[in-house]
């Protein structure tokens, strides 16, 4: 129970939360412990035959605490001090008894000294035994108490690297597994590049490109085209398994937006810009990939923006609820080919396209089949019904996911 106390009280200095750290270095909050009776303090793994060298454990549910060995001497300081308690009660009664012995014998042999003088040599040794006992105690105590400080403090440098520019009210959340790059822009000042997350931790940690600084920061790039480096007319196992270069030209992959999109309620945004400089952006706030059992279908609306909805157009040009289709796997509702065959690339065609932001990189307008980067509700595009026309090419692409309740 004493021990609950100091627990409490180690608890208390630290302010409303308890702090952790785990093997992987990473910190979380949690709440204090409801009831001392779920608190455990034991000692763990090899104690070298010396029972002060035992390393300590703290339990505090649903948390364990690594402490250092030396907390072992609370532990027996504790006993100790039981153990004088009891021992000063002992020698108050027997003090008690001899007193009144003492009177009764001085009464009946008055002027017979000595007789009670071997009791009182006996009582004076076992006080001075209580004393040397009771500083070996004091000193235990003062060393437990010096590791508790060094403890606090060690926790305290974990939660607040730098103690003077973080009060404890303000402190940010830290997040054990960011699941994507909005649990990353929480942690602020954060700037674009490549970061792990864990959507969902049964299936792993993987490399994200993080876009921290367009329209409030936390998206998780799915796709990018930036200059044709990269092939985008590529097999299912690859589109599964993503490619490219995450600085660069990539496709997440199948597989990994479809963690993603399960863990949250998310929202895509895809920014265009074509070789005139013209910027423009669509974005729907459901965008949902099943998984491959699914053929990886597409849930997708909720559009707002200024580049058109050209995933759905109307009834018979319509990308929501198509399955993907690549060169090897026709999933698409064209029953005469393969649409990802004959466009070049890895999408949700439907019989075929509207719009395909997997399409080859040309690097100006071209001639031919649509096969290039498409998106048909391109403000002033051309209507192009012929083969002969030319065709709108465009110069970046970005497809970058974020949780729906996102608060910049
Ligand atoms: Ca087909």
């Amino acid at each position: 129970m004493r021990l609950c106390v100091y627990i409490m009280l180690i608890a208390a200095h630290l302010g409303s939360e308890a702090v952790v750290s785990g093997s992987s270095g990473r910190v979380e909050k949690t709440s204090p412990p409801e009831s001392c009776s779920q608190v455990k303090l034991k000692p763990v793994g090899q104690c070298g035959g010396n029972e002060e060298e035992c390393p300590y454990q703290i339990t505090i549910p649903p948390l364990t605490i690594q402490l250092p060995k030396q907390f072992q001497l609370l532990k027996k300081a504790m006993t100790e001090l039981q153990s004088m308690k009891e021992t000063v009660r002992q020698l108050k009664s027997a003090c008690l008894s001899c007193s009144l012995q003492r009177d009764s014998t001085e009464t009946q042999h008055r002027g017979d000294g000595g007789a009670t003088a071997p009791k009182n040599k006996n009582s004076s040794n076992a006080i001075q035994k209580m004393q040397v006992k009771m500083t070996k105690m004091s000193n235990s105590l003062k060393n437990a108490h010096t590791h508790i400080k060094d403890l606090q403090g060690k926790l305290e440098t974990l939660r607040h690297p730098n103690m003077t520019e973080c009060p404890l009210i303000n402190s940010p959340i830290h997040i054990i597994a960011p699941r994507d790059c909005s649990d990353y822009s929480v942690m602020k000042n954060m700037k674009n590049g490549v970061y792990k997350v864990t959507p969902d931790p049964r299936n792993g940690t993987f490399e994200v490109f993080c876009d921290m600084e367009s329209n409030g920061g936390g998206w998780t790039v799915v796709q990018r085209r930036i200059n044709g480096s990269v092939n985008f007319n590529r097999t299912w196992a690859e589109y599964k398994n993503g490619f490219g270069d995450l600085r660069g030209e990539f496709w997440l992959g199948n597989d990994r937006i479809h963690l993603l999109t399960r863990a949250k309620d998310m929202v895509l945004r895809i920014e265009l810009e074509d070789f005139q400089g013209v910027h423009e952006y669509a974005k729907y706030d459901l965008f949902y990939v099943s998984n491959e059992f699914l053929k990886y279908r597409l849930s997708i609306s909720k559009y707002s923006g200024t580049a058109g909805n050209a995933l759905h157009i109307d009834k018979d040009y319509n990308h929501d609820q198509m399955f993907f289709t690549t060169w090897d796997r026709d999933n698409d509702i064209y029953s005469s080919g393969n649409c990802g065959a004959y466009y070049g690339s890895g999408w949700w065609f439907n019989a075929c396209l509207s719009a395909n932001l997997n399409g080859k990189y040309y690097h100006k307008r071209y001639l031919g089949k649509r096969d290039g980067i498409f998106w048909s509700t391109w403000p002033n595009m051309p209507k192009e019904h012929y083969l002969t026309n030319n065709r709108q090419s465009f110069k970046t692409v970005k497809m970058m996911i974020r949780p729906k309740n996102y608060a910049p």
